[in-house]
């Protein structure tokens, strides 16, 4: 077991993908822009410009920047309206007690998400206190697979990048773990990709790395 756990938010804790869809679809459905599932699950991991840019490749005109970042404000709009709905049923007992269990084993806990969300997810699962830090969207500059938003958290926690683990669902979450250094856990999707160094099925089984 590492001494520093970074938990991805999005896929790994919380499933807010249908969320994610049902805004960008409406922002999609709005432009005349043709999106789907199948587009949707190449957003996973992806920050809100860079998910805006995969949605615009099927856009026939061209927008400004101030067009491309009023679509993607109005996304977040509708998004955090949907996060609102959102309580502590969201989490399940099996990622709480896992959490609670790996703390009590002196492992410090931190998420790594690109999402500028996380802080506010977190208070409406009512998980904040479980986590000694949180390093997200708010505080890098370059997304995932760069591993900027992994290498923060490890700093925030006070722990090498070597003695870390990440527990994540998207690819380029695990190429950004790899390429700080840490070990990858894989769960969901990324638990069938081949840079994971432990696939996982269930999150209790984080108790047996
Ligand atoms: P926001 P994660 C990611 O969260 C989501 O998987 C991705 O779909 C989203 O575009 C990204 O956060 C940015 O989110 O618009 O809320 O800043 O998986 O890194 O926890
Ligand atoms: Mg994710």
């Amino acid at each position: 077991m590492k001494k520093g756990i970074i938990f991805d938010l999005d896929g790994v804790i919380v499933f807010t993908d249908k969320f994610h869809y049902q805004a960008w679809k409406e922002m999609a459905d709005e432009l005349g822009v043709y999106f789907d599932e199948v587009i949707n699950n190449r957003l996973r991991g992806v920050s809100r410009m860079d998910s805006l840019e995969i949605i615009l490749e099927r856009y026939d005109g061209t927008l400004s920047q101030e067009e491309k970042e009023a679509l993607a404000e109005k996304k977040n709009t509708i998004y955090r309206k949907l996060l609102g709905t959102m309580t502590p049923e969201d989490v399940t007992e099996e990622v709480r007690d896992t959490l609670r269990k790996l703390r009590k084993n002196g492992c410090k806990l931190a998420i790594g998400s690109s999402s500028k969300n996380a802080k506010y997810i977190l208070e409406r699962v009512e998980l904040t206190d479980y986590f000694d830090a949180i390093s997200d969207g708010t505080n890098i500059t370059r997304s995932k697979p760069d591993p900027e938003v992994f290498l923060k958290a490890a700093e925030f926690i006070g722990e090498a990048p070597e003695d870390c683990m990440v527990v994540e669902d998207a690819y380029a979450g695990i190429d950004a773990a790899k390429a700080g250094n840490m070990t990858a856990v894989g769960i969901g999707d990324a638990s069938g990709y081949e840079k994971t160094d432990y696939p996982i099925q269930t999150f209790a089984e984080l108790l047996r790395l």
